[in-house]
């Protein structure tokens, strides 16, 4: 397959003044009409004419209204056209119901919808198909739905068809339609300048009643945009619609968002209160890409961060400001080292900015979005709040109707502060995650932190620059005061010391505070001062570091030297347990263990053979630890977590069934499950009744609840992904496969919807001891899986390939055994050219 180039970056030879597209629908002969004004584009010098167009039937194609013959591949069309503006018209058919890729214009649950992120619109009709081309866009739609949606405002609507004129020029990806029977959630929203705006989440009937809080918190993003960006929308409407079948989470679509529906569906019984930040999350993000996104936009694939990252640490800032800053950052950094740490330090490692690509939906990964987030809270770290404020003003002034690159985005910076930002762009452009070493010496009161930046090789990228690294560090007096406040160090060199002077005692350092940089610290430490750190840290991102910290060496330490679980964590943990004080939610956070892959790859770092099984047996005997040594408290703590009222999603209420939850995992360990089986029982709201779900399974395998919770929810689909997922994650590590394989034959598997399938199979790839089961029936089960949904379904097939990246982390058996089912799942005919990049970058 061909590899795409940045450094090959070309302008497309010719601009649009504009786009009117007619669609006459049929589930299996839809007609597209296309009309594009052209002109040649001064900034080219080529005159080319290239339109990409896959799996399209041509019917007829004109330029200046005169029938043409052009030439036609399996990617696109050439043809003659005049040096100067012309018309070109096509009409095309395409088949949406036989769309099981679920790119371009498909049909789902019986509608019409589009995903054209990134390469679909391609597949709707022939059109340049690249951010760079950006044009207005009129659609008229013909079909009996009742609802008929494209992006833009409405201009006229009739008995079997709809106009739609979207005034701002976007690239095709932001296209979007929408055809169905579905009924509104209507509400509106007033902007700062006091422009009426008329919103509406659309869903298939049934689902009204699960529409309500994401509308509050679409407004809730559309005020926060206002007040904390400045940025004001810009239609007279907005429209979300829910879809089931869904590749990603959501689309940005140009004033008709669409969303998978477990990103915007919630209803307290059937939602859980992640479920509900998480949506909230998501409804922010696609309405901020209004302006980080769609006004500006990516000139080209490879500056795919420059929305993204951007877009993300938007969503990760409003998350902050409506719930808990310090739980928000704990909760963001485990996803990252979970996500992006392990891409990062394994095969698929790939810059924030890639610089060549197969297939670019491959490069939609935890790099591009959350590191590319991190680059950005680095960067606001080290030029301030206000000049943060300052440069993005800049940048919606400058580029606004743009499609811009990172030196774009990086010059609005140096432009504001007069800072060289060159070597920190070495960020974008350096794969890695960097390790940095301390080490410390402290005489006649001046104290001295040294540091040493180390990155180790990536593919294709074997040595790496020094970067500029943001520090934050806090200095505490060995009685736990604090005694010198928060400062960011700028590190820039490989290696580099700070100095603090004039303190009385050797200090203890805080370091990395708030987590101020994607890397991994490595530090020389005594679990005594994790302990004291735990207890005393005022930055409660490093306070629960701490804790981790001492759980993951008391962890390794079991596993690599025999060791027993030691007091040392139980009584620092325990008194965090017993803190009333702090907030229920971090309080949470402390007592959750590591995960599984967190521990493998802790080993592996250090030199270890991870061994799944014994992970297991390791956490789950810790967790035994914390419940006994907890045990004449768990009671009360749960009683006290116990919330009288109504639910409801909010922060407080939520982080209290979150302690609630850990203690009952906790007590379900000493009690034989009464507590859970109770729980279950009296459960009003998802969150409470899966909890107790998890623990009755890890008890019992939870039987009778299992059966009680599908008969109750057989007929809702997205509680029915929670169903399937629980059993496969949470399988003893010896029936994890059978029970999966016995999942994947049960009558609701269908294994088309990315949902239901990402919920079975991902629930057991995520169950690290089952999955890595010693005689190779988890890998066998996923590739064959992925060989069967490959046909189908190319994307989600090569995202959920991932699960296999870590697989030299490993000892020799596993690895032939994986090695075995990856050049298996290469050797598929017909294998989707997604797929066959990502499974030869993990086989390296
Ligand atoms: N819809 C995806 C997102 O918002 C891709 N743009 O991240
Ligand atoms: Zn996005």
């Amino acid at each position: 397959p061909q590899k795409i180039y940045l450094a090959e970056y070309k302008p497309f030879p010719f601009l649009i003044d504009g786009v009117e597209l007619n669609f006459d629908l049929a589930p299996r002969a839809t007609r597209v009409k296309s009309k594009i004004n052209f002109r040649p584009n001064p900034d080219s010098d080529s005159r080319e004419f290239f339109l990409h167009g896959e799996n399209l039937k041509l019917i007829s194609a004109k330029i200046d209204g005169k029938e043409i013959s052009p030439e036609v591949t399996d990617l696109g069309l050439t043809a003659d056209v005049p040096n100067a503006p012309f018309v070109f018209e096509a009409e095309v058919e395409i088949s949406p119901e036989t769309n099981t890729a679920l790119e371009g214009l498909y049909m789902s649950g019986g509608m019409y919808c589009t995903q054209c992120e990134a390469e679909g619109f391609r597949k709707i009709t022939y059109y340049p198909d690249r951010p760079d081309v950006m044009a207005t866009f009129k659609v008229r739609i013909q079909g009996s739905e009742s609802v008929l949606l494209s992006n833009g405002n409405p201009v006229e609507q009739g008995e079997g068809f709809a106009e739609w004129h979207d005034p701002w020029p976007k690239p095709a990806y932001l296209f979007a339609l929408v055809a169905g029977n579905l009924v509104a959630h209507p509400d509106s929203f007033t902007t700062k300048s006091g422009k009426e705006v008329e919103l509406n989440i659309y869903v298939r009937p049934g689902d009204e009643g699960k529409c309500a809080f994401g509308m509050e918190a679409l407004k809730r993003s559309m005020t926060w945009d206002e007040e904390v960006y400045g940025r004001e929308y810009d239609l007279d409407i907005f429209n979300i619609v829910a879809v089931d079948d869904f590749n990603m989470g959501a689309m940005e679509n140009k004033g008709l968002n669409i969303f998978n529906s477990s990103c915007v569906l919630a209803s307290p019984e059937t939602a859980t209160d992640a479920n509900f930040e998480r949506i909230e999350g998501i409804i922010a993000h696609e309405y901020f890409h209004n302006w980080t996104g769609n006004r500006i936009t990516c000139r080209d694939w490879f500056q795919l961060c420059l929305k993204e990252g951007l877009t993300v640490f938007r969503d990760q800032q409003f998350t902050s400001d409506m719930r808990s800053r310090a739980v928000k950052r704990i909760d963001d950094v485990i996803t990252l080292r979970a996500r992006q740490f392990r891409e990062d330090n394994g095969p698929l490692a790939h810059p924030v900015r890639p610089e060549s690509f197969v297939e670019i939906n491959n490069f939609y990964t935890a790099t591009v979005y959350d590191k590319g987030a991190e680059i950005i809270g680095m960067l606001k770290r080290l030029v301030g709040d206000e000049n943060y404020k300052r440069a993005l003003s800049l940048y919606f002034e400058r580029h606004d109707g743009e499609a811009a690159t990172i030196e774009d985005w990086l010059k609005v910076f140096e432009d504001t502060t007069g800072r060289d930002l060159s070597q920190f762009a070495l960020w974008y452009s350096q794969a890695g995650t960097p390790r940095l070493k301390v080490s410390e010496a402290f005489e006649d009161g001046t104290y001295i932190l040294t540091f040493k930046q180390e990155t180790p090789p990536t593919p294709g990228q074997s040595e790496k620059d020094p970067r500029v690294i943001p520090i934050a560090v806090g200095l505490l007096n060995p009685n736990g005061d604090e005694v010198r406040e928060t400062c960011v160090l700028e590190m820039t060199e490989e290696e580099q010391s700070f100095r603090f002077s004039g303190l009385a005692a050797k200090p203890i350092p805080s370091i990395l505070r708030e987590f101020s940089a994607p890397v991994i610290l490595e530090r020389e430490t005594t679990n005594a001062e994790r302990a004291f750190l735990l207890a005393h840290d005022t930055d409660p991102f490093n306070k629960w570091e701490a804790g981790r910290a001492l759980a993951k060496d008391t962890i390794t330490r079991m596993l690599t030297e025999d060791r027993t679980v030691g007091s040392d964590l139980l009584d620092a943990i325990s008194k965090v347990r017993r803190d009333d004080s702090l907030d229920p939610a971090f309080r949470a956070l402390v007592l959750a263990l590591p995960s599984a892959d967190d521990i493998a790859q802790t080993l592996f770092d250090a030199g270890h053979t991870p061994d799944p099984s014994r992970i297991h047996t390791a956490l789950e005997t810790v967790a035994l630890s914390y419940a006994t040594h907890l045990q004449d408290v768990l009671p009360k703590i749960y009683a006290d977590m116990h919330i009288d009222g109504p639910y409801s999603p909010d922060a407080e209420p939520a982080g209290k069934r979150a302690l609630q939850g850990a203690v009952l995992s906790l007590l379900s360990r000493l009690d034989g499950g009464n507590q859970a089986r109770a729980q279950f029982a009296a459960a009003d709201n998802m969150t409470q009744q899966l909890q107790a779900l998890a623990c009755l399974l890890r008890i019992d395998r939870g039987r009778e609840q299992l059966a009680a919770f599908e008969e109750q929810w057989k007929d809702d689909r997205l509680v029915m992904d929670k169903w399937f997922n629980l059993q496969t994650a949470l399988a003893a590590p010896e029936a994890a496969v059978q029970t999966t394989e016995a999942l994947t034959k049960h009558a609701a598997f269908d294994w088309k919807n990315p949902n239901r399938f990402r919920a079975t199979l991902g629930g057991l790839t995520g169950n690290m001891a089952g999955f890595h089961s010693p005689d190779g029936s988890g890998y066998r089960l996923v590739a064959d899986w992925l060989i069967k949904l490959d046909a189908a379904n190319p994307q989600t097939t090569a995202r959920m390939s991932t699960c296999f990246d870590s697989w030299r982390r490993y000892d020799a058996d596993r690895q032939a055994l994986i090695k075995a089912e990856l050049t298996r799942i290469l050797e598929t005919p017909k294998l989707s050219r997604d797929t066959t990049e990502m499974v030869t970058r993990i086989l390296g």
